[in-house]
């Protein structure tokens, strides 16, 4: 049973309207006058109903998709607001044991109605989806909420429409009946397909070798500065750690990373032409990690990007890991750009930087369920060493489902 509200210029519009929607079985909760019709303005009735779900035939799609997807973006932040408001008279009714019975009633009455306005937001939202539904995706209006949040997170939308016909499909009826079971259920979901590449500490003899390639400004030179610390000293037992640089074309690069490394007390090489690159790879071969850092380089410039490959050429002895680094703040479209002209070289594993410039992750998410590439680390700020965390699902998803939720 679904409540659905009709409001026109009379009643018997409003009434009309009622039944060219639901028919005859229509039962009429309540009507009345919301605004008196005057001399320069018509007036406005307002019908609720309840009716069976079966009965409510699709509405034809709005024109203006663009207002009516703002309309369920605000919907959702109020009905959001909402229910955090209604938690937190939850959690002060269990902390106040003492509250006269009479308080305590009152509370537990303003609560119902919290949670009743917040039902009632929540239905609005989604018979708003509901208009600006597209007609090959049908979906219940009760998934309107995550959908709401996932596609303002920025996760491209041929990727939701898939995973919303994926849940509707899979998600046992018991679940749908409320939007807390069905967030949890998308939720898992959504966390299932984040492929993560788990950090595993080096023991000698063996050795990890790992180039960092990528845009100009998205951090290469920062993550490895913090990765170098990491490794160096922050894990379960230190290691030896080695820098080679190949970014030797902008003025200052070179320092950047010397000052670091000086810092750290770790040895660095300069690497110019391809040819040098055997010799630094050899007189640091004594190191359990070497990070390679490169010059930046736009997804365009294809040349630069050879030449990458060119140096990879030079080695074949060892294997060097290829960690392509992006920005959190880059969109979905750009980031494939990206991914897809740095693919001449063997891409092994996502770095996403600067994740605490914002918090819709979709885009991130996004790449990641296209490429099937792993994710190993990300970069949350600015600060050498500490703003580095290995990649994990929650971090994404928590960014993308609603904030306060785990
Ligand atoms: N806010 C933020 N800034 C970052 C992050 N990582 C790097 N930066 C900044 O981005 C700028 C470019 O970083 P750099 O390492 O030189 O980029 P590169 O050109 O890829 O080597 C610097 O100002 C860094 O401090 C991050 O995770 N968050
Ligand atoms: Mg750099």
């Amino acid at each position: 049973m679904k409540l659905k509200t009709y409001t026109a210029e009379s009643y018997t519009e409003a009434l009309k309207k009622v039944k060219e929607e639901v028919g005859d079985d229509a039962v009429i909760v309540s009507s009345k006058e919301i605004k008196k019709k005057t001399l320069t303005s018509p007036g406005l009735y307002e019908i609720v109903v309840a009716v069976e779900e079966a009965n409510i035939m699709p509405r034809k799609p709005m024109s203006d998709k663009a207002h009516t997807q703002e309309v369920m973006l605000k919907l959702s932040s109020a009905a959001k607001e909402i229910s955090s408001i209604s938690k937190k008279e939850n959690k002060e009714i269990i902390n106040q044991p003492n509250l006269t019975p009479k308080k305590n009633d009152e509370i537990i009455e303003l609560k119902k109605q919290v949670t009743k306005i917040s039902d009632t937001l929540k239905f609005l939202q989604a018979s708003m989806w509901e208009i600006a539904n597209k007609n090959e995706l049908q979906l219940p209006p009760e998934f309107s909420e995550i959908y709401a949040l996932s596609r303002s997170s920025g996760i491209n939308e041929k990727h939701l429409d898939e995973i919303m016909k994926l849940t509707i499909k899979y998600m046992p009826l018991k679940m749908r009946k409320n939007s807390e079971t069905i967030k949890r259920y998308f939720y898992t979901l959504l966390k299932k397909m984040i492929p993560v590449r788990m950090e595993r500490e080096i023991t000698p003899p063996y050795k990890k070798i790992m180039m960092f390639v990528g845009p100009t400004g998205v951090g290469k030179t920062t993550t490895i500065a913090k990765l170098a610390a990491r490794f160096a000293y922050k894990l379960s037992k230190r290691h030896k750690v080695g820098i080679i640089t190949l970014d030797t074309y902008r003025i200052g690069a070179v320092e950047q990373l010397m000052t670091y490394a000086k810092m750290m007390r770790l040895p660095i090489e300069t690497v110019v032409d391809p040819s040098d690159f055997s010799l630094a790879l050899e007189s640091l071969r004594h190191n359990e990690y070497i990070l390679i850092d490169t010059v930046g380089s736009s997804q365009h410039d294809k040349e630069k990007i050879e030449k990458l490959s060119n140096f990879l050429k030079v080695d074949t002895f060892s294997e060097i890991n290829i960690n392509l680094v992006l920005s959190a703040v880059t969109k979905y479209d750009d980031l494939l750009d990206i991914y897809k002209n740095f693919s001449i070289l063997p891409i092994d594993t996502l770095v996403f930087t600067k994740l605490d410039e914002t918090k819709n992750y979709g885009n991130i998410f996004s790449l990641l369920i296209e490429t099937k590439k792993p994710v190993s680390y990300f970069s949350t700020g600015q600060e050498v060493p500490d703003d580095l965390t290995q990649a994990e699902a929650d971090y994404l998803l928590k960014g993308i489902l609603n904030k306060e939720f785990n």
